[in-house]
């Protein structure tokens, strides 16, 4: 397998799917690492520890962390999972950024940014980035949230160990 497919596998299981590999993830999403490249191996996926720390280290957005004896693997965001990251509350720049594409515009017009599938709303400080996420469905519409008013009021915000600014829900009112 090359890095890019064990990095969509990776993701797919440890964020989604731990059972459709008979995996199971702890409440804090993490999974042995031993367990992990058994059942992989088991279901027809076959990398080395060695390629599985390779993906951990060069992953073009470093999706996944080792505990410090590299006995476990999490994914740093993006579960649909319901998994207790145990980020502590951060305090957001004045401006953050969502990326996304103009079919879903009339419904955050009436409900805000919402989680969807996954545990939090993602947000970025980088607009290059939010460019990015929103081009995976299309033509990228990119969202400016007043995260600083957000924080004031009372919201609460994570930041992913990668980096992910992560948040609730944004009200319509704080979407620029
Ligand atoms: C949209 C990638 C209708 C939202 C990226 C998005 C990110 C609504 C989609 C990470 C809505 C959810 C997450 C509402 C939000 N009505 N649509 N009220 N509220 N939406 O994939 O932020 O490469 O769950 O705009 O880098 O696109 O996987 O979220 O289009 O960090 O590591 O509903 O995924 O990371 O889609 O992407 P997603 P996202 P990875």
């Amino acid at each position: 397998m090359n890095n890019k497919s064990i990095s969509k596998l990776l993701s797919f299981i440890l964020r989604h799917s731990p059972d459709t590999i008979q995996l199971t993830l702890d409440a804090h999403g993490w999974a042995d690492v031993n367990t992990l490249l058994q059942q992989c191996r088991a279901n027809g996926h076959h990398f080395t520890m060695e390629e599985l720390e390779t993906v951990v280290a060069e992953n073009d957005k470093q999706r996944f962390s080792f505990n410090e004896n590299k006995t476990m693997i999490r994914a740093n965001q993006g579960h649909s999972l319901e998994v207790s990251l145990n980020l502590p509350p951060a305090t957001p720049p004045e401006f953050l950024y969502h990326g996304t594409v103009a079919r879903f515009m009339e419904q955050i017009r009436k409900t805000g940014l919402q989680k969807m599938n996954r545990q939090h709303v993602h947000l970025t400080d980088d607009r290059a980035t939010a460019e990015k996420v929103g081009s995976r469905r299309g033509v990228p519409h990119i969202l400016t949230i007043r995260s600083g008013d957000m924080h004031r009021s009372g919201m609460l915000f994570y930041l992913s160990d990668n980096g992910v600014w992560l948040t609730d829900e944004v009200p319509v009112k704080y979407i620029q």
